[in-house]
Parts: structure tokens; C-alpha cells; sequence
């Protein structure tokens, strides 16, 4: 498996721009005979929740009306070409029964070109209305739902995979959600930015922070969990790199060492889930549900 880090993208960077140097990690993960890429989340785009728009049609010029369409087919028929699945994380343009709605979205496409999976981020950071004295916004409560999808987990043949999208992965209930449904790679993408104005005391903390949350996920639920990042100074705001990739006993077995374009690639035995599944982590054998409930109350 790989994951293809993501440095930084311009307002101004076109898709075919963006798409073209995803291109060029595919086939370096193809080179690496890797089967599986995961890209980071809001991939073809600036991470534009940073800003404060009002203009609805510049808002929509950020997401996908269609997924496929022509600006990311280059990455769907290699695919095909090179035989190698990728999750995608994207901003989503959906018509739903409640009419248009926008979600912070992110699919499983096979060796086909065909998407077999999509999750939608559940759990929104930031804040809705504009906060001007923020140095920049997060408003990402204010352009996407909140995910209807639930927690899907996806059996792709020869893997059962999870998706989760940036925030996310703070969260315990997303890691065991997926768990209980025998996942076995938990994978998905991030903008972090390293100052959080709300709380800047903790800046220092921001890849102790991702890298804690990923390593518990993963030995938590006895599944190999993969962090993809978009990192680097993008437009003036800095973003968390430490991309990586996490074996089911919680060992980083790949982590990125630049803010820049860089795919890392580790070898997932799959069967190495079952060393926690059956045993620590054997949930049939030792989860006590009946002592839970406050955990799904309001
Ligand atoms: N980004 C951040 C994340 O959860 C955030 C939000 C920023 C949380 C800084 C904590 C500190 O990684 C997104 N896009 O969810």
C-alpha cells in the first residue's frame, strides 16, 4: 500500500495541474508493484475552507458536480492501466432527496476505474460563521452536511477497507465503527494546519496529536491505517505533513519526511490483523456493549 502526500496547491492550480502530479506518484507506486494509493482529502483543490466566501458560484467552483468527470479521468484509466486501487478525497456536489448538497467526500476506485466505495466526513471541525479576527477560517461546518453514509466499510476482494476524512480521525467512534465490521485497512486523507488559534498552545503538539490518533485507531481495531497528507505552506497557511502508514500493533511502519509531493509504501500483511482480532482486541470475547450506551446518547 502507498500513500501520496500532497504538498502544497495553489488557489489558483488548475485540477488537470493537481491530477498530473498525482499521476506521476501512481506510477511510482506502480514501479513499487504497490496495489492500493490513498491521496490526501479535498485533493484537487486548495484547501479553501480557509476563506470566507460568499460568492456561491466561486464556493462551487471548489467541488465536483460529477466524479468521474474529464479532469480526473487521467487517474481513473491509470487505474485501469497500472492495476492499482486509490481512495480519493474530494468536495461533492450531491443531489440528494433534500435537494443539492455539498459533503466533504471521499471514494475507493478498483483496478478497474470503477468506484466501489464512498464515505462522506461525518465529524466537522471549525466553526459556520465567519470569525474574522481567526488569522484564517475553518468553515467547514458552514460548506459541507455532515456525512449521511455512516461508517460503510468496503470488501474490495482481496481487502476490507474504511475510509475516514481528516477530523475523523480524532474521533474513537469512527475507528471502532469500522472495527466492528472487520475492517481491515482504515485508510483516508488531511489538512491539518499546525496553528489552531483557538488553542495555539497545542501548535507543537500537531503531529503528536495525528500521529496518536492514528496509532491508537489502528491497534485499537487490529487494522492497518494509512494518513495522507496535504502539507506544506499552502496559500500562506501552514499544514501538517507526517504522512504515514500504521501496522495493526500500532508501529509506524512509513512516515513522510518532506512537505512536499512524496509517496511512502509499506508491505500489509493483512493476516497480521488477526494477531490483535483474535486475541487482545477479540471483540466477541471481551466487549462488554451492555456498559456502552452512554457513549451513543446525546
Ligand atoms: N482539519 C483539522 C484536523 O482535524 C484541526 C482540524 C486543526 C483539528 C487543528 C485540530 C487542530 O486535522 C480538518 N480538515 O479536519
Amino acid at each position: 500500500m502507498s500513500v501520496a502526500q500532497l504538498g502544497p496547491i495553489a488557489r489558483a492550480e488548475s485540477r488537470k495541474q493537481v491530477v498530473s502530479r498525482m499521476l506521476e506518484l501512481f506510477r511510482e507506486a506502480a514501479a513499487l508493484r504497490s496495489e492500493f494509493v490513498v491521496f490526501p482529502e479535498l485533493a484537487l483543490t486548495t484547501f479553501f475552507p480557509r476563506w470566507y466566501i460568499t460568492d456561491e458560484s466561486e464556493l462551487d467552483a471548489f467541488y465536483e458536480a460529477e466524479m468521474p468527470n474529464s479532469d480526473v479521468m487521467p487517474l481513473f484509466e491509470a487505474a485501469r492501466e497500472l492495476s492499482i486501487r486509490f481512495c480519493l478525497g474530494y468536495g461533492e456536489i450531491a443531489s440528494t432527496d433534500a435537494g443539492y448538497q455539498r459533503f466533504n467526500t471521499s471514494i475507493l476506485v478498483n483496478q478497474k476505474g470503477e468506484i466501489c466505495g464512498k464515505y462522506r466526513k461525518v465529524h466537522l471541525p471549525g466553526h459556520y460563521e465567519h470569525e474574522p479576527e481567526r488569522p484564517f477560517q475553518h468553515l467547514e461546518k458552514r460548506y459541507f452536511e455532515v456525512g449521511d453514509l455512516g461508517f460503510p466499510v468496503f470488501d474490495v476482494g482481496t481487502a476490507r477497507i474504511g475510509m475516514y476524512i481528516c477530523n475523523d480521525r480524532r474521533w474513537p467512534e469512527l475507528w471502532r465503527s469500522l472495527g466492528l465490521q472487520g475492517a481491515e485497512i482504515i485508510c483516508g486523507g488531511y489538512n491539518t494546519p499546525t496553528h489552531n488559534p483557538v488553542v495555539p498552545q497545542h501548535d507543537h503538539l500537531a503531529s503528536f496529536h495525528h500521529l496518536l490518533s492514528m496509532q491508537a485507531g489502528a491497534y485499537q481495531n487490529g487494522a492497518w491505517a494509512a494518513a495522507a497528507a496535504k502539507a506544506g505552506i499552502e496559500e500562506g497557511c501552514s499544514l501538517l505533513a507526517h504522512s504515514c502508514i500504521v501496522a495493526p500493533t500500532g508501529e509506524i511502519v512509513a512516515l513522510s519526511s518532506t512537505v512536499e509531493d512524496e509517496l511512502i509504501t509499506a508491505t500489509c500483511d493483512l493476516d497480521l490483523c488477526r494477531d490483535l482480532r483474535d486475541h487482545i482486541f477479540n471483540f466477541a470475547a471481551h466487549r462488554q456493549p451492555q456498559h456502552y450506551g452512554r457513549i451513543t446518547a446525546r
